[in-house]
């Protein structure tokens, strides 16, 4: 049995089209079924569903064999399990190339961030990436104080909780409508591929046979985009 983790959402609508490439196609529909687990068109492939900031957590520990995450989630997990290299046991064969988006710094519209950042005047910066944005700063050598949320990070800036946000940015216009402008970019973010690596040494061919189903896909997609 190969198992995979996905989250429901952005990540587990991009990645159908790659499953298909590896003929596997998925049973049922998540936003229908409130199954956690799901079967799919191979007996010996199913589908496990859990947070995304799980995912990592998953597949790390052996609970499923393989997991499909955002780069921001790895970052900041990688980091919490006390190494920039990643998380451990987590083998990161392929860049997916979906789920697009970028990790960017944002104020409330006016903000002289330049100045703030200038005048070292010791900004305060909300965000669910702590990591990442501690090392961002960091590497800047400006000091901020980080303050760490778990969702609605637009509201900071609104409210006077924070003079700035790290969050992810795909269209904008979610910062648009919240008054707030995107005023640095730190990094793009896809989502990646991460197998245990004892899964790989056990079940070497099936699961050899679905990174390279992807690795194709991805290949082919990227081709026909250019
Ligand atoms: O939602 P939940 O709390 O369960 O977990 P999650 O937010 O970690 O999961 P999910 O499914 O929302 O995101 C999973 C992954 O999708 C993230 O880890 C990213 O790698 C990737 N991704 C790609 C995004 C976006 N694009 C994105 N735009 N994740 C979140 N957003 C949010 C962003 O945080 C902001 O609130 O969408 C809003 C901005 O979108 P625009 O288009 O208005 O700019
Ligand atoms: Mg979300």
């Amino acid at each position: 049995m190969i198992t995979i983790a996905l989250s429901k959402g952005r990540i587990f609508d991009d990645i159908l089209p790659l499953l298909k490439s590896a003929g596997i196609e998925v049973l049922d529909d998540p936003e229908q079924s409130r199954k956690l687990i799901l079967d799919t068109n191979q007996s010996d492939v199913r589908v496990l569903l859990v947070r995304a900031t799980d995912v990592p957590t998953y597949v790390q520990y052996g609970g499923a064999d393989m997991g499909v995450v955002g780069k921001d989630t790895l970052l900041e997990s990688g980091n919490s399990f006390g190494s920039n290299a990643g998380v451990a046991g987590l083998y990161q064969p392929l860049d997916l190339q979906i789920a697009k988006c970028r990790i960017s710094v944002a104020v409330r519209d006016g903000f002289d961030y330049a100045a703030a950042m200038k005048q070292g005047s010791r900004m305060t910066v909300a965000t669910k990436y702590v990591a990442i944005a501690r090392d961002f700063f960091a590497s800047k050598g400006v000091h901020v104080d980080l303050i760490k949320l778990y969702g609605s990070m637009e509201l900071a800036p609104l409210t006077g909780l924070a003079d700035a946000i790290v969050d992810l940015v795909s269209t904008g216009n979610t910062l648009k409508a919240n008054h707030l402008t995107e005023v640095e970019r730190i990094m793009d973010i896809s989502s990646h591929l991460v197998v245990n690596q004892t899964a790989l040494k056990l079940k070497q061919a099936p699961i050899r046979k679905i990174i390279d189903a992807f690795a194709v896909a991805v290949k082919n997609r990227t081709e026909n985009q250019d």
